[in-house]
């Protein structure tokens, strides 16, 4: 045995991980390096926290007291559009003084949608046929034309799909975007375990490793020198978007400014929840500080409860657009990242006895939003969801390729009607199969303002571009 497998294996069994090794003496050398090299990156510390959380060793918390947020509304008072408009002024300056960065998270696993590649890649346009990575690369191009600065774009991958996410990119030359401008990092990965708080395995020479959460972004942010880069490129906030929503807004001076303006290390939008029962978490705080409540932690009385003009006391709905300051999240990694861990319980391919088993397994997860309660200042902005949120998540149903299509082509047929110009002739559900280019508009101001051109016509569909 030499040093570094027994100093491994002393680490294993210290962190009641010896079964790691039970298969060794029929691993080929090769299998045993890599093995090695599995353990090696696997942060014992931490195993053994999460190893405490899988087997329900630590005290569950007493019930919390939840309150909701102060929302930003959509529909203002003459006081609060008064600070919008300037808002939006102070945004446009931030926007055109070059201070700020774009974070993208694209290191989940597109398992819920069934798609074997990174989410990214997925062809969502309804007329273009564009991925997601594409939408989301032509508006940031249109900001930095509006605005006059491109602006770098941090993409988070993860091990799963960095190689790929990097060639796809490649492939469509960064999808006209300055190579220079786009740095890809990759999140870290941390083991699952089985309910005994065992380290599951995804092969003879495999750990089961999954991505950390995208509240990994935080860290994986700073260690990987994109925290260095942004503050070389006199960054001050980073507006941070998740892959899986092509109607997001990167550049959105309201939202920017309202931030600059509060003074914020960190700010969230949200939509009004259609219902009670819509399973969406929402921004509140709890025990006093800011975050977002999963829906399942929220006491259905709480989820009913009303306020006086009827709507849904705690109706802020999380949709995962956040702006973060770069200093905020520097001092976040000051001493080590601590956010909180998340368990999901989840079926996993694992390999058990010399064969992949389906297992019930825990995958440990940190989230972005709970950075929200260390921010001394927020906004909270509410939006309308038919304009900026339309997620990608499911192969079918709810929140799938063919709801996402759906919006885009209800809100561009808006768009367009309101130009005056003609729409397609509506699929039997009744949609127009339109889409217009985000460069070219990407609200119906800019797009009635440029007096569009005819389209391009694909198939049935029209392309404004
Ligand atoms: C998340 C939020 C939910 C709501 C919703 C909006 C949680 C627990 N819930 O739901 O409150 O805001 O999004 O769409 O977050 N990702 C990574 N690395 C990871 C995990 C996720 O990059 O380790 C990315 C992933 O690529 C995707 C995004 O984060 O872009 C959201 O992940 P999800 O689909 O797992 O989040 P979901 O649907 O649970």
């Amino acid at each position: 045995m030499n040093a570094r497998e027994d100093r491994l294996r002393r680490a294993a069994m210290a962190a009641g991980q010896e079964h790691l090794f039970r298969h060794w003496t029929s691993l080929s050398e090769a299998s045993r390096a890599r093995l090695l090299d599995e353990i090696e990156s696997v942060d014992f510390a931490l195993v053994g926290h999460h190893r405490s959380l899988a087997r329900g060793e630590v005290a569950a918390a007493k019930q919390p007291a939840f309150a909701p947020a102060d929302v930003f509304p959509l529909e203002r008072d003459a006081d609060q559009e008064a600070r919008a408009v300037a808002a939006r002024k102070r945004g446009v300056e931030a926007l055109a003084e070059g201070h700020v960065g774009y974070l993208l998270v694209a290191g989940g696993q597109a398992s819920r949608l069934g798609y074997d590649g990174p989410k990214g890649a997925y062809r969502i346009g309804p007329v273009s046929d564009w991925s997601l990575f594409e939408i989301h690369a032509r508006r940031l191009r249109a900001a930095a034309a509006r605005y006059g600065r491109p602006a770098p774009w941090y993409v988070m991958t993860s091990r799963g799909n960095d190689a790929q996410t990097r060639e796809f990119f490649a492939e469509h030359g960064y999808f006209g975007l300055d190579a220079r401008d786009v740095m890809f990092f990759s999140q870290s990965m941390v083991p699952a375990l089985d309910f005994e708080g065992r380290i599951l395995m995804a092969g003879e020479d495999r750990l089961f490793l999954a991505p950390n959460g995208h509240g990994g972004s935080l860290e994986a942010f700073a260690r990987s020198g994109a925290l260095e880069d942004a503050r070389r490129r006199g960054l001050r906030h980073l507006s941070y978007f998740q892959v899986d929503n092509p109607l997001a807004p990167p550049a959105d001076p309201l939202f920017l400014g309202l931030h600059a303006l509060e003074g914020a290390s960190m700010s969230s939008k949200v939509v009004e929840k259609r219902n009670a029962g819509e399973k969406v978490g929402v921004i509140g705080r709890v025990d006093g500080q800011l975050s977002c409540i999963e829906y399942t932690d929220l006491p259905s009385e709480l989820r009913e409860a009303r306020d006086e003009q009827g709507k849904l006391r705690f109706g802020a709905g999380n949709i995962a657009l956040h702006v973060l300051d770069i200093e905020f999240v520097a001092e976040l990694n000051r001493g080590g990242l601590q956010l909180p861990w998340h368990l999901a319980r989840k079926s996993m391919e694992v390999w058990e006895a010399g064969a992949l088993v389906k297992k019930q397994g825990v995958k440990f997860e940190t989230f972005v939003f709970d950075a929200l309660g260390r921010s001394e200042r927020s906004v909270t902005l509410e939006v309308a969801r038919h304009r900026e949120f339309s997620p990608v998540k499911n192969s079918t149903g709810e929140d799938s390729p063919a709801t996402t299509r759906a919006d885009l082509c209800r809100l561009h047929s808006e768009w367009i009607r309101s130009a005056g110009l003609p729409l397609p002739v509506p699929d039997e559900g009744g949609l127009h199969p339109v889409e217009v280019d985000p460069l070219l508009a990407e609200d119906l101001e800019t797009f009635v303002a440029r007096g569009p051109n005819r389209p391009e016509v694909r198939g049935h569909g029209h392309l404004y571009r």
